[in-house]
């Protein structure tokens, strides 16, 4: 009897650690009901451009591929912080360099962008600005090129209308900052690394770093533009164009900051973009996000393009149908006004 009365009471005592620690770990708008019951606050959100950000991607896609070390990169990057700079932001450039799989050294930059700098509560938003080298997916010309409207294109118009936005809108209650990271789509390519090292030997990994993907998150990741930089939540867009798009809940994205991705995919819902924002879990992909959450410790999601006839990002990606064809206003509609609406809210 007094035996069991201790087991019990330490029974009791475990899973009140057990509910402390949990609540502890608390991250913002952790389950649906909470997302759901949290009464909205009283502003007025400012309508989002989707002409506009699709004018953004023309401009882009116009100076050709955002291939590190080529020119259309290095007018791309002023391009960006020129834009940033006309909309009021506080712009950082970040430079850098970085060895590939294929041991090409690349000049690269991260480009970012702080409103209302002064403000310890921030949201970051990201994404890659970089072009992948090739259409190694590409059936016909695996070594072609192509214009990565929406991959990389999309989620820098967006950003560039959030931030022309925030220029001209009421100011919301927190600060943003917008990253766009480099060195994103250079990452591993099978053929190329079997040209180069051989068939089914041990390929090499990137010295200190964990992937040849992600290159600019994972240089940002470990040395901030800001030493003690660090925001309380960030959202990644990647390839949020396509007209066959639809985004599902990232894997990883649900490991790191599922209360995150419910309070996105719930707002998207009740902002009548449920049928863009899926309530489905699917899986885990290696972007961007990973190494802001692993080295930066910054809860962030990932919206990423899904294309469900296909169960992975679309049959466009890195082959040449990554073309303006591509891209829907509709689908920039959804993901600029969701974001400013997260925004807004917060
Ligand atoms: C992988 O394919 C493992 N990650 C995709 C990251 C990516 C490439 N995003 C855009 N292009
Ligand atoms: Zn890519």
């Amino acid at each position: 009897m007094f035996i069991i009365n201790h087991m019990r009471l330490f029974s009791i005592f475990l899973s009140g650690m057990l509910f402390l620690l949990l609540s502890c770990k608390s991250e913002p708008g952790n389950t649906d009901k909470e997302n759901a019951e949290k009464p909205l606050k009283n502003v007025v959100v400012p309508l989002f451009s989707s002409d506009s950000a699709y004018r953004f991607i023309e401009r882009q896609v116009g100076l050709g591929p955002r291939i590190p070390n080529t020119k259309a990169h290095k007018q791309a990057g002023d391009f960006f912080v020129a834009q940033f700079t006309r909309y009021g932001a506080a712009v950082t450039v970040q430079e850098f360099s970085a060895t590939t799989y294929d041991n090409q050294k690349l000049s690269l930059r991260n480009i970012i962008a702080s409103y209302y700098p002064e403000r310890s509560k921030r949201i970051l938003l990201a994404a890659h600005w970089d072009t992948r080298p090739f259409s190694d997916k590409d059936e016909d010309k695996p070594r072609g090129y192509f214009d990565g409207a929406n991959d990389g294109g999309s989620g820098v118009g967006i950003l560039l209308e959030i931030a022309r936005t925030l220029h001209s809108a009421q100011p919301p209650d927190v600060g943003v900052d917008i990253i766009l990271f480099d060195g994103e789509d250079w990452g591993f390519d099978q053929a190329t690394a079997e040209t180069l090292y051989g068939k089914g030997v041990d390929y090499p990994l990137p010295k200190n770093l964990l992937s040849w993907w992600c290159l600019g998150s994972q240089h940002w990741s470990k040395n901030k533009h800001k030493p003690n930089y660090s925001a309380y939540f960030g959202i990644l867009l990647d390839m949020v164009g396509g007209h066959n798009s639809v985004f599902v809940k990232e894997g990883y994205s649900m490991e790191y900051a599922p209360g995150i991705v419910n309070k996105v995919w719930s707002t998207a819902s009740r902002l009548g973009f449920g049928n863009i924002f899926i309530n489905k879990n699917e899986g885990s992909i290696t972007d961007d996000h990973v190494f802001v959450n692993e080295f930066a410790k910054i809860p962030m999601i990932n919206i990423i393009s899904y294309d469900p006839e296909l169960g992975f990002f679309g049959d466009f990606h890195h082959t040449r149908k990554d073309n303006m064809d591509l891209i829907s206003k509709e689908k920039l509609h959804a993901v600029g006004t969701t974001l400013l609406h997260v925004i807004y809210q917060e």
